[in-house]
């Protein structure tokens, strides 16, 4: 396998109720680079961006932990912290799913900004729903 570039990789987001398309983006991410550390968002970030999640923080770090792509996971408790973390982690390359495109293009001072493709047919939001019809149609 091509080695890896020397680079630190960052991404933030909610990770509530893992699925495919969030093991997707993880999995591009790590190939950009030799460190991927992802920005978990915390319950009361995620309050403030109007998001209930259905696992706490603590249980949503810790799936991304045992994700094999992730090297490390800290807390997303603002919108403004991004630019300290690049910092922080000497991040080379921030990236976002497309949904996010163009959102964080501030940063391209500090570091590459790179937006890649959502995987299509499967959320967060999709999954809660079909987790309510079947238990609709269970009753
Ligand atoms: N994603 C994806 N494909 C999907 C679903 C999500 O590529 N089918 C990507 C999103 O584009 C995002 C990451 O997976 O880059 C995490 O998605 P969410 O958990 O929904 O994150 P979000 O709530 O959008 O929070 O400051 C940024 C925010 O914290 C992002």
């Amino acid at each position: 396998m091509a080695q890896r570039p020397a680079a630190t990789v960052l991404t933030y987001g909610t990770f509530d109720l893992f699925h495919a398309g969030h093991v997707r983006l993880l999995a591009r991410l790590a190939q950009m680079g030799d460190r991927l550390i992802v920005g978990c968002s915390t319950d009361e970030f995620n309050a403030e961006k109007g998001k209930l999640c259905v696992t706490p923080y603590e249980g949503r770090a810790e799936i991304l932990r045992a994700c094999r792509y992730v090297d490390l996971v800290i807390p997303e408790e603002s919108w403004d912290q991004k630019r300290r973390d690049i910092r922080t982690y000497n991040a080379d390359i921030f990236a976002m799913g497309s949904d996010w495109t163009d959102r964080f293009n501030d940063l391209r001072d500090v570091c590459e900004m790179v937006y890649l493709p959502r995987t299509d047919n499967i959320s967060t939001t999709e999954l809660k729903s079909r987790v309510l019809a079947r238990a609709d149609a269970a009753k």
